[in-house]
């Protein structure tokens, strides 16, 4: 049987080797979901830089930007360009090169900065600024409720009820004037709660498994660029993700060093095309 051309996404993102974030977390989920994932790394890596020490790390910043010339030359299109952890805020430069050669392409922007109401170790201060203003070209920004609250400048605050979940959602697309925002990951009761705004509203909750790791938002931005590209709205792919990375957290052993992040390898199949 021949199927279609897989949609293809412009992954620009860090390959940090161990801990489970970043490219080596997203990839194998859009090429289960029929995807094609042409990754531009933003920095090579030994590790996510959430508590397994300092990593060995790999820069060239030629290299992204002649990478984008050699697709452009070749005259590649792109259905997706899907940002996530920059090794620098000068680095948001790049993302905005490939919006600009690929305009069509829907840009889904991950604000990766920080979690718990703090930025990740080695952000510098300046990430925020440099993200809101990468946000603002946005067909959809994906930020935790930590880097929502960097995004439009506030003291981190968690939302005390799925209202407060939405209103936030609604002040960050209207901030920074990008298409769609969706929030992640917010604690309300016994639940964590997502909230979208822009083309749609919506809340989508999950109970509370109680454990964090690094990297699932980057398996929860993978898999909702998976569904939308199915032709699924944005609420339902917002639930899609928020269901596969709950799963990926109660299926990961209850001894396991979360800084390892989940356990997703087993629950791949979950997401394949069919
Ligand atoms: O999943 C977020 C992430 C991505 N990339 C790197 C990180 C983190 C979170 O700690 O350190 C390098």
């Amino acid at each position: 049987m021949i199927f279609p051309t897989p949609k293809t996404v412009l992954c620009i993102h860090d390959f940090s080797a161990l801990g489970r974030a970043g490219y080596y977390a997203i990839a194998p989920v859009l090429a289960v979901s029929g995807l094609q994932a042409v990754a531009v790394p933003t920095v090579v890596l030994s590790s996510h830089t959430g508590g397994l020490g300092q990593p060995a790390a790999m820069r060239d910043d030629g290299y992204g930007e002649a990478a984008l010339q050699q697709y452009q030359q070749l005259g590649m299109q792109f259905d997706y360009i899907y940002s996530g952890y920059l090794a620098s805020p000068a680095q948001a430069a790049l993302v905005e090169k490939a919006h600009a050669l690929w305009p069509e392409a829907y840009l889904v922007v991950d604000p990766v900065m920080g979690d718990g109401g703090k930025l990740y170790s080695g952000v510098a201060d300046t990430m925020p600024e440099a993200m809101r203003r990468l946000a603002a070209a946005a067909d959809l920004v994906l930020p935790n409720a930590t880097e929502a609250a960097l995004l439009l400048g506030r003291p981190y605050a968690e939302p005390a009820g799925p209202e407060d979940a939405k209103a936030l959602a609604d002040a960050v697309r209207q901030a920074l004037g990008c298409k769609n925002a969706v929030v992640t990951g917010m604690p309300i009761g016994r639940y964590l709660y997502c909230a979208g705004a822009g083309e749609e509203a919506f809340v989508c909750r999950q109970l509370h498994a109680g454990r964090s790791f690094p990297g699932t938002g980057d398996l929860f931005g993978a898999v909702l660029i998976s569904r939308l590209s199915m032709g699924n709205a944005l609420s339902a792919a917002t639930e899609a993700a928020a269901a596969f990375v709950a799963d990926c957290i109660t299926s990961t052993p209850a001894d396991a060093d979360t800084r390892q992040g989940v356990c997703f390898e087993p629950q791949l199949w979950h997401l394949a095309a069919r």
